[in-house]
């Protein structure tokens, strides 16, 4: 079997709205059965990595940030407790890829949202190493998503700044050999380290402080007055109900104040996350520093032995023969 002559394992970092397609595009890059949502609901919970078979190449999976703040710190805290390990076994990080899908018309707050998260956590230096990768292209007609990638590119509330900064733009075209070509390049030359972990790793500040942080922080703050205002309103409307013995109402409103009150704690316990952080006993690269094989088994099983890997194993085989022969 043909195996990367760095012994040491090579990470890309996967991110980008929930639904655009992050766990699709590893399951074509690695061939493995890796967990696709056909709903609604975000299907990825954390930070899971995934192997390509028979190589050191690993891509990091993360779930995507909200369009609420419901999970955000703790995506947050997930991706950085990921990044912070890498960095501290000297991992090299090869490059971040952000997802985008082409059928939605408009940039949505969720889209936009990942996207400010994705330039607060990456840091401009980085920009050099990342790919901006348009998505599900096969599933509508060429000519709106080139419009909308157009818009994108053009647009300076999009990608263009990133793009002006040395971020590339491609298009995932649905197959190995496409998720591949994206990869290849990234992995040649040194490693980054993001903004987030320079924040917390080097400067040493708490999450909380980092400008990714700030940014959750600020959407919890905002949520959380919304919230606070809104269980003021049904104080009043409480008193109300009980003047006029309207014990319907009561029971209402009474239920509402509970609903609000338990948002509330889920927004502490989000900031709580922010404060401290996500301690991980083993550290997320744990099982390599134990000698561990560098088995496929750690997020997925292959999908087809013969077919899918083999694949993946000779066109990495050809990236590698690439990379030495011009050294
Ligand atoms: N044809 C096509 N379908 C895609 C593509 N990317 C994603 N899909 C479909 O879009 C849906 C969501 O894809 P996922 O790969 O689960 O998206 P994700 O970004 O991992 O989502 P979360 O894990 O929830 O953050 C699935 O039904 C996929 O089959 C693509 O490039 N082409
Ligand atoms: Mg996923």
């Amino acid at each position: 079997m043909v195996r990367s002559a760095e012994p040491k394992p090579i990470v890309l970092f996967v991110t980008g709205e929930t639904g655009v397609g992050k766990s699709t595009f590893i399951r074509y890059s690695t061939g493995l059965d890796v967990k696709v949502s056909d709903k609604l609901e975000a299907c990825t919970q954390k930070v899971q990595l995934f192997q390509i078979p028979g190589t050191n190449v690993y891509l990091a999976d993360s779930p995507g940030f909200g369009d609420t703040y419901r999970n955000d710190a703790s995506i947050l805290a997930a991706v950085d407790s990921c990044l912070a390990d890498t960095f501290k076994q000297d991992i090299k990080l090869a490059g971040v890829l952000f997802l985008h899908s082409l059928l939605d018309a408009r940039m949505k707050s969720g889209a936009m949202k990942n996207l400010l998260m994705f330039k607060k956590m990456v840091g401009t230096e980085n920009l050099h190493k990342c790919r901006l990768i348009t998505t599900k292209w096969s599933l509508q007609d060429s000519a709106i998503s080139e419009q909308r990638e157009a818009e994108l590119r053009t647009n300076p509330n999009f990608w263009k700044p990133l793009l002006d900064r040395g971020a590339q733009m491609v298009r995932f075209g649905d197959s190995m050999d496409s998720a591949i070509d994206i990869i290849r390049p990234l992995l040649e030359g040194p490693g980054i380290v993001l903004q987030l972990t320079k924040e917390t790793q080097i400067k040493g500040l708490k999450l909380e402080a980092t400008d990714a942080g700030k940014e959750v922080n600020d959407d919890l703050q905002k949520v959380k007055e919304v919230h606070l205002q809104e269980l003021a309103d049904l104080e009043g409307l409480h008193a109300v109900a009980m003047a006029e013995k309207d014990q319907e109402l009561v029971r209402q409103i009474r239920e509402q104040e509970a609903k609000v009150a338990e948002e509330l704690k889920q927004i502490e316990e989000e900031r709580r996350v922010l404060r401290e952080g996500q301690k991980s006993s083993d550290g997320f690269w744990g099982w390599v520093a134990r000698g561990v094989a560098l088995s496929v088994g750690i997020g997925a099983t292959i999908l087809s032995e013969g077919a899918l890997a083999g694949a993946a194993v000779a066109l990495l085989a050809n990236v590698e023969a690439a990379i030495q022969g011009r050294k």
